[in-house]
């Protein structure tokens, strides 16, 4: 049994995020997980997808879907939702929790360029934007090795190739999580869990 993984602890000035469990939002502290399986073998060209059905929360009118992919080195991200508050930078991540409630601290920020916590901040302008309709669209994508030195270098994941770093990420047991804009504590607007199709 190898020792578990920790992530960095919280830096100072982290904001919290009720709609998120445990744990401030962006930049969150203590969380233990589980290490990648020893002995499995790192499968040639990994290629997956992944999808979450957003319902809203609360009283938002927030839906949608996203989809993580990936294929040829990247992870890649669709967001497509509607019944979003315009002209606001939208908070995203994939959360840690299969389910909604709570969601869990961050595991990777859907910013422009899917950063982890601790690299950028949970919430503010690296965050899409929907239109004057409500509609919001979004798509990110990072090299995995990019992924896997970055959660390396800000939660010591200690990750040495692809396959830890996917199943560290473990997309099918994560959720996906939209908040309002403003906060403390940033409530979730929309959220669903992730599932694998292929
Ligand atoms: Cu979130």
């Amino acid at each position: 049994m190898r020792q578990r993984l920790l992530i960095a602890p919280a830096l100072a000035g982290a904001v919290a995020c009720a709609g998120c469990g445990d744990g401030p939002l962006g930049q969150e502290g203590g969380v233990q997980l589980a290490p990648a399986q020893a002995g499995v073998p790192a499968p040639s060209g990994e290629r997956s997808l992944h999808k979450a059905t957003l319902l809203p929360l609360g009283d938002s009118r927030g839906a949608g879907t996203a989809e993580m992919e990936v294929t040829g080195g990247y992870l890649r991200v669709r967001i497509h939702a509607t019944g979003i508050v315009p002209s606001e930078n939208i908070p995203q991540h994939i959360h840690l929790n299969p389910g909604c409630d709570p969601g869990g601290p961050v595991l990777v920020n859907l910013d422009a360029r899917l950063s982890v916590p601790g690299e950028a901040p949970g919430v503010g302008a690296g965050y899409p934007v929907a239109n004057r309709a409500g509609e919001l669209h979004y798509e990110a994508s990072r090299p995995l090795d990019d992924l896997r030195s970055a959660l390396n270098t800000w939660g010591g994941a200690g990750l040495d190739d692809t396959a830890e770093l996917l199943a560290f990420l473990d997309l099918e047991d994560r959720s996906v999580h939209m908040h309002v804009a403003f906060g403390p504590p940033y409530p979730a607007v929309t959220c669903g869990g992730i599932d694998r199709i292929h």
